[in-house]
């Protein structure tokens, strides 16, 4: 199996988000729940924010929590000094390669690009050799190939730990992240990681973080249900969704996945929105199940109709047996759950019922356990 590491970025990305304003105590909240969740990194907004943005970032710091803590920063002097004094293991430097980033936002050459990359990684080395580094090339999947590479092999001469491919507009496919990540992988220093950050905007945010870690990155950014700009990046639980997939063992090893729902909640609470009801694992609706065929293989073996067991996430499944989709097999387990005993004929009869009852009308469980207690004396 690859091995990567999760970047959280719900205190970075997550603070972009329409209703993404965090207070000092909910970033002490969310910095220790993705803390015992087992968060290898933390991703702070940039102490150039806010001065209060600066005392959070070191409040945090003090908590001394294993996670090491990021802060993310303009590849820029002035930017870098504020942020070394704040108590943080590393930072993430940003400078935009594509030709929209550097026509509409600073104007500069590929050469002024890594002109100032040597400035201000130089001035780190010297002066704070102990904080991890990581460069990004903003808007990587409309940036030059050319570009890219010459800017990447640039920095990894320079020493960063990492090098950052970000889909920033979310228009990449799985298949050009493979591509490029390999393609980085070999201008690269072998110990430089790759860490690749995916907005979601085509909806290929998990599948593009996915196919990151195939090709070679070390590292993925997620947020806590996936907040961030627009309608946000690679989602924590989805990302960790689709790897559990190929290797459970490995997750279970490295997080505390049952905590997952408190840490989704945790979000929606702070955001003031709910769960959407069909969030990976966590949504209301993502373990349920409904049709007769399903839910009668469901009851024998619940891997036939789910990927990843719910209990390792610490969700449970619903059953939904009272519908017009529902057969005998299901009504007759919920009978047993009640205590009831149906034969054949009164079975096949009841289901019938209910199924035409559902036509006209939502069922619910209490509704279908009335029903089940009354034709059974009927
Ligand atoms: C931003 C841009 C960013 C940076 C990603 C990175 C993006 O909003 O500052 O640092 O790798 O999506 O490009 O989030
Ligand atoms: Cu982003």
């Amino acid at each position: 199996a690859r091995s990567w590491a999760i970047i959280d970025s719900t205190l970075r990305e997550g603070e972009q988000f329409a209703r993404g304003n965090f207070k000092s105590d909910d970033k002490v909240e969310v910095a220790r729940a993705l803390d015992a969740f087992g968060a290898e990194y933390i991703e702070l907004t940039t102490p150039m924010v806010s001065a209060q943005t600066a005392c959070d970032i070191r409040k945090l710091a003090d908590l001394n929590l294993n996670a090491k803590l990021l802060t993310h920063v303009r590849c820029h002097m002035e930017d870098v000094q504020r942020a070394v004094d704040t108590g943080v293991d590393g930072l993430d430097l940003l400078f935009g390669t594509s030709s929209f980033l550097r026509e509409f936002s600073h104007g500069k050459n590929i050469g002024q690009i890594i002109e100032s990359a040597q400035t201000v990684i130089g001035w780190i080395k010297t002066h704070h050799p102990q904080l991890e580094l990581r460069f990004s090339a903003e808007d990587t999947f409309r940036s030059e190939e050319a570009d890219l590479m010459a800017v990447y092999k640039a920095v990894s001469d320079l020493g960063v730990h990492r090098v950052g491919l970000a889909d920033t507009v979310g228009v990449a496919t799985p298949r050009q992240v493979y591509a490029l990540v390999r393609e980085v992988r070999n201008v690269i220093h072998e110990g430089c990681g790759i860490e690749f950050h995916g907005h979601n905007d085509t909806g290929c945010a998990v599948s593009n973080a996915y196919e990151a870690v195939e090709a070679g990155a070390t590292h993925i950014d997620t947020t806590i249900l996936g907040i961030g700009e627009r309608n946000g990046i690679t989602p924590l639980g989805g990302f960790l969704a689709r790897m559990f997939t190929f290797d459970p063992q490995g997750l279970v090893d490295k997080y505390n996945l049952e905590l997952l729902p408190e840490l989704d909640n945790m979000i929606a609470r702070m955001v003031g929105l709910p769960i959407p009801w069909n969030n990976y694992l966590t949504g209301e609706f993502a373990y349920n199940h409904k049709a007769g065929m399903h839910l009668k293989a469901i009851y024998l073996n619940p891997g036939a109709y789910e990927a990843i067991p719910p209990g390792a996430f610490g969700v449970g499944r619903r059953i939904q047996a009272a519908s017009k989709v529902t057969g005998k097999h299901a009504i007759a387990y919920k009978a047993r759950e009640l205590g009831l005993h149906y034969g054949e004929d009164a079975l096949r009869r009841v289901t019938d019922h209910i199924k035409a009852l559902a036509e006209t009308d939502d069922l619910d469980d209490a509704h279908l356990e009335a029903l089940l207690r009354e034709w059974v004396s009927a």
